[in-house]
């Protein structure tokens, strides 16, 4: 993972009181029109206290933040380029999914779309 990006993360953590967060991978995914993410729970990584950090590059879009269970009320967010997602303490075992872009809100990317860049601790 680049420098700039690990630095990125760990001052954001810091921002919200986590200030011993060791970054170890970042998955990257990009969204185009019409294309989405369906509701899950990242809990692949063995430390499932660390938090994640997520960041919104290019078009708008919508994330849908539920709770522990599948079934738990949801509450969407507007993600705008630059916005960036602490789920941490509680929140880190939350359902969520992404509803998908607002075309044409943003030329940062040469296609158009979102990338998301989510940042963890995974040990
Ligand atoms: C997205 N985000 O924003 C999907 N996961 O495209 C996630 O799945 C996510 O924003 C864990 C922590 C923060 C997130
Ligand atoms: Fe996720």
């Amino acid at each position: 993972m680049p420098q700039v990006i690990k630095d990125l993360a760990i001052a954001i953590a810091k921002e919200t009181e986590n200030s011993d967060f060791h970054p170890q991978s970042c998955l990257i995914n990009l969204y185009r029109k019409g294309e989405k993410l369906g509701m899950h729970k990242d809990n692949t990584e063995e430390n499932l206290s660390a938090p994640i950090i997520s960041v919104s590059l290019g078009c708008t879009g919508i994330l849908v933040l539920g709770g522990f269970l599948r079934t738990d009320e949801t509450k969407q967010y507007i993600v705008q380029s630059g916005d960036v997602i602490v789920m941490g303490g509680e929140s880190r075992n939350y359902f969520h999914s992404f509803k998908g872009i607002v075309p044409n809100t943003s030329n940062l990317l040469k296609n158009g779309g979102r990338l998301n860049l989510t940042i963890r601790q995974v040990n």
